[in-house]
């Protein structure tokens, strides 16, 4: 019989030394990769809060190489501002993961405040903008060198469309006949999202130290003042584009419903929080911004928009191998969604790069 989930935490805190009184655990259900929980404590008398996590090792191959980059990136920005990077725990034999019966496993220290899903509003948005802006900032002068990639390709948004078609001709769970519109629709849109890879390629748009996975919950504000307190989910910080950090926040973040709404007509761009990220976001990095990064800002969330659409819809003919799902048809809806949003916003193109220009032109 496997061992019961709170077992094996118990046994993970005792190897990654947490100390203190253990009061409980629970299931943090955010996320569609990792298995999460938080893990709470007395410790002289006060709460404190771990998260351990369980990597997906279908989704990263190496993990190690993946804590190696979280350390040196969380070390750069502790010296920038050390309350804004996260800490991992270490074992006796000062590793950032324990690897057991073929899990991989790593603690951090919960860091309090709260996510903009709790009702943050435009104020939430603009200072998720701000955090990922500074975030930026902080890895700036990193040495892009130091890291591996962690998944290969995994912004490389014409190799999402190649890998999507290719299984359509597979087509190994016989799913293609129940997409057809939208592998159509993606197919109608597909030169314009290449464009942004084209201009990467090139060498025009330039390559930076990002994050990669900016959706609007991997940032912590502060419950009272929603200050900006830390970026969370580094698994994926690596050389990337800004346009797509921007993009990806916008298209989760940005959208008047959730990520997997079954009635599309609930789903658009909402364009006040969509100015108040880009307020935030191009605030905070402006000085560093060049023109072909400021004209593709918008295009940057429709690519990545579209982008997801593709993997959520790729691994719903591939049988639902990657991303988590709470129900069979759960990967075809999402990326209707994100389908949905990026017709709205494609149709928006004009409007959101006058506010990205507008922005820009107010605070350089
Ligand atoms: C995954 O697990 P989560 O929510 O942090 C995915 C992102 C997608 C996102 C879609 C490593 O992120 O790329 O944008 O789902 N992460 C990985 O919600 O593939
Ligand atoms: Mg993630």
């Amino acid at each position: 019989m496997t061992e019961n989930i709170e077992t094996t935490l118990r046994r993970v805190a005792e190897v990654f030394h947490l100390e203190g009184e253990y009061l409980g655990y629970r299931e943090i259900k955010v996320g569609h990769i990792n298995e999460t929980y938080e893990l709470q404590y007395l410790r002289n008398g006060q709460n404190v809060g771990y998260v351990a996590q369980r990597i997906n090792m279908y989704v990263f191959k190496n993990p190690r190489i993946m804590m190696r980059n979280i350390d040196l990136v969380t070390r750069h920005i502790f010296e920038k501002e050390p309350t804004a990077a996260m800490h991992f725990h270490h074992t006796a034999s000062r590793e950032n993961f324990w690897i057991t019966g073929g899990a991989f496993w790593r603690v951090s220290t919960l860091i309090p405040g709260i996510g903009i899903e709790d009702g943050a509003g435009a104020d939430g948005m603009r200072s998720a903008g701000r955090a990922f802006g500074m975030f930026q900032g902080y890895l700036a002068d990193f040495d892009a060198t130091l890291l591996q990639e962690t998944i290969p390709d995994f912004h490389n948004t014409r190799k999402r469309f190649d890998n999507l078609f290719r299984t359509v001709i597979d087509d190994p769970c016989g799913r293609v006949r129940l997409c057809r519109e939208e592998l159509y629709f993606a197919q109608s849109v597909r030169d314009l999202c290449c464009r942004i890879t084209a201009l990467w390629e090139s060498g025009e748009m330039p390559t930076r130290v990002t994050h990669n996975d900016t959706k609007t919950n991997n940032v912590i504000l502060d419950k009272d003042t929603l200050e900006p307190r830390c970026v969370v989910d580094l698994d994926t910080v690596m050389p990337g584009l800004i346009v797509y950090d921007f993009g990806d926040a916008i298209r989760y973040g940005a959208n008047t419903s959730a990520e997997d709404e079954r009635n599309l007509s609930k789903v658009a761009l909402d364009a006040e929080s969509y100015r108040a990220f880009a307020e935030g976001f191009i605030g905070t990095t402006a000085k560093t911004l060049t023109g072909i990064e400021l004209d593709n800002m918008a295009l940057g969330a429709v690519t990545m928009t579209m982008e997801c659409g593709v993997r959520f819809l790729d691994d719903y003919l591939s049988g639902d191998k990657y991303f988590k799902i709470d129900y069979p048809e759960h990967n075809l809806d999402r990326a209707r969604c994100q389908f949905a949003l990026a017709r709205n916003m494609i149709a928006r193109l004009p409007e959101m790069n006058a506010i990205v220009r507008e922005i820009y032109e107010s605070v350089k």
